[in-house]
């Protein structure tokens, strides 16, 4: 294969160098351009959607022209680049982000007017890119902007999945899911480079031969070959002329058809093998925190990971022949454990093509990796069953062997005699079938191992790994997340953006630590005033969408307590559920007390495979159909579940909010990132000291957040001693009995007493993991502090702007830093 063109002719270049001005008039000469001679319209019949595709091209091109030169001072310096594996990238929609990047936001507005449209119409036009579930896949892709706006060389490299998250729809309360096609129409942002292609192999078996010295070498043989076709994505840094790429592989048949099936007359037959390889990229799993153990997965993993290094090493071997030095070229960070098997592979390029000894194969492999683990759910640590990795990838099984080995003495001369931490600590687990434990081994490959919060990471030193943390204590770290301001404060919140704007400059954009100098005007009342009035608005566009999606009627100066996020039992989506029937009851039974009005908002979606989740959200769905038709309620209490979450909906959605509902069990979210999204955004939060929430609350300070519930320690010691069962605290409280029993006895059923008993078993089992009912009265106790306080607006207002204030530490520009100085190598 030819390499990839990173880089143009310095002809090129100069060529490209004219063509794209970024004037409003040549804007909108480009936008017709791309009209007529890509699309084939006529520009005077032409709708939003195609006038998107052409706005979105002529953002393109601005875009690969700083592309191009970017990667040209890479070269010239020849820098160290950083890669970063994931197979997530949650990004969402492109076109406003870009704009706003580009720094061209009155020049295409003024475009875009001038063909009779506006910004925003042409904006919704966009499919949302959802290449991820969560919050691991939404980090990667506000790393990539931190990346590119502090000019970072690195890459991002994942997998151009044809299928996305899939759609949620609802249908009688219940979760359905549908394919999200968003390559229908094709996506105007991608680069597909159609040569040249990577070939991956899987399968086959190994065999060794004597080289030309004669040493003994390795080689995979007979194998069943994929070829990774690269589609690059662009990514502007914020005003600095900086634009780096993600790199998406989508899977190729190596051959078009198969030409035995074909000469035998067996036309499908000849056409499987293109089938069955493509279909290696075709879609994303959904279980979020979880793990499936299926083989397409692990061929997902490795598809990428494989064509992922060939592209490394034809970069490295440009400008380097030895391997002495390879980790001062490169730093590879591992997304989680999913792209861990770049550590076998590796390995295998090293030893099996590159002639390395062992020993310093694996000292370079160690200094090049890095992983960074996200979720402190136990059953969402990957395991391969021995067997499947033998097969789908042999000579990766003999070489995780080795390391295993190899670790194992280290650990059994460290601590001799004590076979039960060999057996803890063992890649591989011994069993039935025998597992390959991925966290094991990446911890055991990379210099570099952190959490995503100052809690997770000392959960992980104490809990998950360690053993490996008495083993190694200097690998681990700690990386608190933070969120991109570009896309959570300036393109979600342009209102709020401005007021800041126009009262403390606009440095906050790229150092937001600057935003503490609205401290002072949490007491000014006419700042106040332009914050509420920002936040009135953003109420009233929510409430316009959900009354278009839902029907529902919202009032927008009722109380918006949101809870947007993947439904899983650990965030305890059921815990605000089991408060919504409380309000419920009382608005029902004390008609005359003050309470503030709520609206209720709640969006997510559950892996379709969890069935629990989605009866948590049939829940939901049937209490807001109880409480939105009950007369005696009036105004004063809405539940809406808005459907399909996505980033799109949460950029519509965050800066409406007054109440951030981050409830999780304590020790249980590694860091969660909604949290920081909804506080720079001016709600205040309700929350338990879990993840980045303990982090919020240091840096907004107490008087400005709400905090309940049992905290990490005790929580741990309360599932042992279990002080207190669910059946206790219903004989205690007569009101925490109550919503039980309307939740048991049919109440939200119709009266069928069946549909929600899985829940209330599992709320009342005196075993419950996630501690719901025993952190139920402190909840109901924080939500009536809530009330009080949201009852005096002006304080209220003072709050939420001092948490705006001090939200300075929750940008990714200081996260991607701290990785940048103390992980990769490469001061910033
Ligand atoms: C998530 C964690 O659950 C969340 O707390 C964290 O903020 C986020 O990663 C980014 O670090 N994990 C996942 C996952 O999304 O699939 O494991």
């Amino acid at each position: 294969t030819t390499p990839t063109p990173d880089v143009l002719s310095e002809a090129e270049q100069g060529r490209c160098q004219e063509f794209f001005p970024t004037t409003a008039n040549s804007i909108q000469n480009n936008i017709i351009h791309h009209l007529m001679s890509f699309q084939g319209r006529d520009p005077e019949r032409s709708g939003a959607s195609d006038i998107y595709k052409a706005l979105a091209f002529t953002m393109r091109d601005i875009m690969v022209e700083k592309w191009i030169k970017t990667q040209k001072t890479y070269y010239a310096k020849e820098k160290k680049r950083v890669y970063y594996l994931s197979l997530e990238f949650l990004i969402g929609r492109s076109l406003s982000n870009a704009i706003i990047n580009l720094g061209l936001w009155d020049e295409v507005k003024q475009a875009v007017e001038g063909l009779g449209y506006s910004l925003g119409e042409i904006s919704e036009q966009e499919e949302d890119a959802a290449l991820g579930n969560g919050g691991l896949g939404r980090l990667a892709a506000c790393f990539m902007d931190s990346i590119a706006t502090l000019k970072i060389p690195a890459y991002g490299y994942g997998i151009r999945y044809e299928y996305g998250l899939f759609n949620q729809q609802l249908i009688n309360g219940y979760q359905v899911e549908s394919p999200d096609n968003w390559l229908r129409y094709g996506t105007p942002w991608e680069f597909e480079r159609r040569v040249p292609v990577f070939c991956v192999q899987f399968y086959g078996k190994v065999t060794t031969y004597q080289d030309e010295k004669g040493c003994f070498r390795t080689k995979w043989i007979d194998t069943e070959d994929v070829m990774a076709m690269p589609c690059d994505m662009l990514v502007p840094g914020y005003k600095n002329d900086h634009v780096i790429n993600m790199r998406f592989w989508a899977a190729r048949a190596s051959r078009e058809l198969d030409l035995t099936h074909f000469g035998e007359g067996d036309y499908i037959g000849a056409v499987q093998h293109k089938v069955s390889s493509e279909t290696i990229s075709k879609v994303l799993y959904p279980p979020d925190h979880n793990y499936a153990g299926q083989e397409l997965r692990l061929k997902q993993q490795y598809f990428f990971v494989c064509a992922t290094f060939q592209d490394i090493m034809r970069r490295y071997k440009k400008k380097n022949a030895m391997f002495d030095d390879f980790n001062d070229q490169v730093a590879v960070q591992l997304n989680d454990t999913h792209p861990a098997i770049a550590i076998p592979e590796l390995m295998r390029l090293l030893l099996d093509v590159e002639g390395l000894n062992w020993e310093k194969a694996w000292d370079v492999c160690t200094k090049t990796f890095a992983y960074t683990n996200h979720t402190l759910m136990p059953e969402a640590l990957e395991r391969w069953s021995v067997d499947l990795m033998g097969k789908v990838l042999p000579r990766h099984l003999q070489i995780i062997y080795e390391i295993n080995q190899r670790f194992l003495d280290q650990v059994a001369q460290q601590y001799p005699g004590d076979i039960d931490k060999l057996r803890r600590m063992s890649i591989i687990e011994e069993g039935y079938p025998k597992m390959v434990r991925m966290a094991h081994l990446a911890v055991i490959g990379s210099h570099s191992v952190n959490g995503v919060a100052a809690l997770h990471t000392q959960l992980l030193k104490e809990r998950t790994f360690k053993d490996f943390h008495a083993l190694y204590p200097d690998r681990f770290n700690s990386k608190t997340n933070g969120i991109t301001p570009r896309r959570w404060l300036l393109t979600a919140n342009p209102e709020l953006a401005g007021l800041i704007n126009s009262r403390i400059g606009t440095g906050w954009e790229v150092d937001l630590e600057e935003l503490r100098t609205l401290e002072p005007l949490a007491d000014d009342p006419e700042f106040r005033e332009a914050f509420w009035q920002v936040k009135l608005n953003n109420k009233k566009r929510l409430t316009d969408y959900i009354q278009l999606t839902t029907g529902v009627e919202v009032i927008p100066e009722t109380m918006f307590d949101v809870q947007v996020k993947r439904i899983h039992e650990y965030k305890r989506q059921l815990l605000n559920a089991l408060h919504v029937i409380y309000l419920y009851q009382k608005f029902v039974s004390e008609p005359d007390l003050e309470l503030p009005p709520r609206t209720v908002i709640f969006a997510g979606k559950a892996a379709p495979s969890y069935w629990r989740a989605k009866l948590i959200i049939k829940l939901i769905n049937a209490i807001a159909e109880v409480v939105n038709h009950d007369p005696r309620i009036g105004d004063r209490l809405r539940v809406v579940f808005l459907p399909n979450y996505n980033v799109s909906q949460a950029e519509l959605i965050i800066p409406a909010a007054d109440l951030s509902e981050q409830i999780s069990t304590a020790g249980t979210e590694a860091s969660g990132t909604g949290n920081m999204k909804f506080a720079l955004n001016g709600a205040l939060t309700i929350g338990t000291l879990d993840g980045a929430n303990i982090e919020i609350r240091e840096e907004v300070g107490e008087e400005n957040i709400f905090i309940f519930g049992l905290n990490a320690e005790e929580a741990a010691f309360e599932r042992i001693r279990n002080s207190r069962t669910p059946e206790q605290i219903c004989r205690d409280n007569p009101e925490v009995a109550e919503v039980m029993e309307a939740l048991a006895d049919g109440s939200f059923a119709q009266g069928d007493r069946n549909l929600f008993k899985p829940l209330v078993d599992s709320l009342m089992s005196p075993h419950d993991q996630y501690l719901l009912i025993r952190d139920f009265e402190s909840y109901l106790a924080c939500q009536q502090r809530v009330n009080e306080a949201f009852l005096d607006q002006q304080c209220w207002l003072r709050m939420a702007v001092l948490n705006v204030a001090r939200m300075g530490k929750f940008s990714t520009d200081r996260t991607i830093r701290q990785y940048a100085n103390e992980i990769w190598g490469i001061p910033v």
